[in-house]
């Protein structure tokens, strides 16, 4: 990921040169114990804000660094499942290796502004007995009892697949499947409960997320990464399921989310202002299915509406403009009749690994249509 050339993107050396921000503004508060910090923790916990730039939100947590916050409300409460964003000195470069996370931790508060608290590692990549690296964006689900937490990593093959974990707790810790979710594959899932009761689960993402090696249907280790369609062939789409009522596997063969312009045609590779690149996620309003995602090099949220989970989507607009850093992600959700949208940024570090989650109102218009964000 070519990420220094976004016009976002602050160099570590320029933040270092940056205004500190008085720590005071920072509201958000945590209560993980020092002891309970891992190593690499201690190593690159974030201690000061390093840039004069002015944010619409604050980070949710400053003594970890967080990214792809997936949001629910379970039994009142809001429960965040984000990455866990570590230092580990890997080299940068266009299949994120560099994003080498190695554990989940869970934040929760009970109203947004409210005091957010760190739940401490929920799983950890060692005990997942297939797992190899890279600890990527879950999210979470509830049902019958049951928390669900769905995440994707590399396997031993340096396979991307998504597996599944449960635990009778929203904040783990949680249990590893034997195996990876049959039929997974690539990363982000963003998994959507219907008022009927159905759940699918939406995944995929291109570049380091491996989802153009996916194109005949089985993965394709010797495809490069470049290997997308042409700029003028349809682009690659989001894939999609779902799942079976024990939420452990897919009850459909996965299919592709169509994603089209307001002409009804599908956006082409190289419209990689519209296109989809990574980090899907699906709510409901109003009886209409809003599928926002990622445009990745572009660096926009963008969204799409249709009248089925399984789409067609038509293109709607763009929700939040660019936000510090190269990854855009996020979630939407409702708290109290109103809707928030959680996403992360790189305030706290200047460094597009290292990320901070935030959160801020999603304001929609009397039609549905939602109102651009400026992060
Ligand atoms: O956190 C690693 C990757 O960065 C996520 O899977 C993407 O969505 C992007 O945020």
């Amino acid at each position: 990921m070519s990420f220094k050339n976004h016009p976002s993107f602050v160099s570590p050396t320029l933040s270092a040169l940056a205004v500190l921000m008085p720590l005071a503004m920072f509201t958000a508060c945590q209560n993980k114990s020092e002891e309970s910090k891992t190593a690499a923790d201690k190593a690159t916990a974030p201690a000061t804000a390093a840039s004069s730039r002015k944010y619409l939100s604050e980070p949710l947590v400053k003594d970890i660094y967080t990214a792809d916050p997936s949001a629910h409300v379970f039994n009142g409460k809001i429960y965040i499942y984000p990455s866990h964003d570590i230092e580990t000195g890997m080299p940068e470069n266009d299949n994120g290796d560099h994003f080498a996370m190695r554990d989940y931790h869970i934040l929760s508060m009970d109203s947004i502004g409210g005091k957010v608290t760190d739940h401490g590692v929920a799983l950890d990549v060692k005990d997942i007995p297939w797992a190899g690296r890279q600890l990527w964006a879950p999210d979470a689900a509830f049902k019958n009892g049951t928390y669900y937490l769905y995440f994707p990593v590399k396997d031993k093959q340096d396979v991307f697949r998504i597996g599944v974990a449960t635990s009778a707790s929203p904040t783990g810790p949680f249990k590893a499947q034997p195996q990876p979710i049959p039929g997974s594959l690539s990363i982000d899932p963003a998994v959507f409960t219907d008022t009927d009761g159905k759940t699918y689960m939406y995944m995929g993402g291109i570049w380091g997320g491996q989802l153009q090696r996916w194109r005949t249907g089985k993965y394709d280790a010797s495809k490069p990464k470049e290997q997308e369609p042409g700029p003028k062939e349809v682009a690659l789409g989001p894939k999609m399921a779902r799942l079976t009522s024990d939420m452990l596997r897919f009850d459909e063969p996965v299919k592709e989310v169509q994603i089209l312009g307001q002409d009804g045609k599908p956006f082409l590779s190289g419209d990689n202002k519209h296109r989809f690149f990574e980090g899907g996620w699906l709510h409901k309003y109003n009886n209409k299915y809003y599928f926002s995602y990622s445009t990745g090099d572009t660096h926009l949220l963008a969204y799409a509406t249709g009248d089925s989970p399984y789409g067609p989507f038509t293109y709607q607009g763009v929700i939040m403009n660019p936000v510090e850093g190269w990854t855009t992600h996020h979630s939407i959700v409702e708290v109290n009749g109103k809707w928030y949208i959680f996403y992360h940024d790189t305030e706290l570090s200047g460094k597009t690994w290292l990320r901070n989650v935030k959160v801020t109102e999603l304001k929609r218009k009397p039609d549905g249509s939602i109102e651009l964000i400026n992060p």
